[in-house]
């Protein structure tokens, strides 16, 4: 086991409030300039009108999202969630550019995702020092573990996601504020209620979640067709879902353009 496998009591942590943070750094300041300066190439691939939230799913196209996305260092703490057998089936950005209005509604993703069982954790990777200045994530601890809560058509017209969580089922005095230095993750549990505010500051506010799933998650190809599982550590003993293929271009887009999860979820 490498320094980066959970202990016992990060994995407790994790079961009771659905979250973790204080995770020893992926990627060390250098390594992220790197990575940080070849995001340009990405973006300039985005077409007209679309913006990085349609970066979706390019990791199963660009070598340089795939690279990130199979970190083993990554693995490593997926690995104290999920399990030996895992696959990862999704990557999109949230950026904040500075004095960005642009919000994230309360939420719980496995409401939006057509799978089960619920076996997912994501790796949100900040590209930039993130904290309560500039737009960072906040949770609610142990909402996880209340099942599925009733979401609606977001009100807030700010907010990036198509739906939220209705008033009055959890309170905000609660949540937990992240904060990241850039090179560093924090993981969620898919049932995990989080949101993030608008990025104020004059600091942009880029991060990059990937999603993670037990071999023994199924999606539902009904609604999400274009699903492919990337297998990364163990094995696949189920065979529920498609598997990908790895990319061979550093730079590229898939040929369709990757259906949103999140419109997918609301139109259910
Ligand atoms: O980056 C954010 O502010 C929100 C991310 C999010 O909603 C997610 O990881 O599901």
């Amino acid at each position: 086991m490498g320094s980066f496998a959970l202990s016992k009591e990060q994995k407790e942590f994790y079961g009771q409030y659905g979250y973790l943070l204080g995770l020893p750094r992926i990627y060390t300041p250098r390594e992220m300039e790197r990575i940080n300066a070849e995001l340009p190439r990405l973006l300039a691939l985005l077409r007209p009108g679309e913006t990085a939230k349609d970066i979706r799913e390019w990791h199963e196209t660009s070598t340089y999202l795939f690279e990130i996305v199979m970190n083993p260092r990554i693995h490593d703490l997926v690995e104290g969630i999920l399990g030996p057998n895992f696959y990862c089936w999704a990557s999109s950005f949230f950026i904040k550019e500075p004095f960005s209005q642009s919000t994230v509604g309360w939420h719980q993703d496995a409401y939006y995702w057509p799978m089960a069982p619920h076996h997912t954790v994501t790796v949100w990777l900040a590209f930039d020092d993130v904290d309560e200045e500039n737009g960072g994530m906040k949770v609610i601890p142990g909402s996880h573990l209340h099942g599925l809560l009733k979401h609606r058509r977001s009100v807030e017209t700010t907010s990036v996601l198509t739906l939220e969580l209705e008033t009055g089922i959890f309170q905000e005095s609660d949540a937990v504020q992240f904060r990241l230095k850039a090179g560093e993750v924090s993981l969620h549990d898919d049932r995990c209620v989080h949101s993030s505010p608008a990025n104020p500051s004059a600091r942009r506010r880029a991060g990059l979640t990937i999603r993670y799933s037990g071999t023994e998650v199924k999606n539902d190809l009904g609604v999400n067709p274009n699903f492919k599982a990337y297998l990364c550590r163990g094995v696949d003993e189920f065979h529920l879902n498609p598997a990908g293929t790895p990319p061979v271009e550093r730079y590229g887009r898939p040929a369709f353009s990757a259906i949103s999860i999140e419109e997918a979820g609301a139109a259910r």
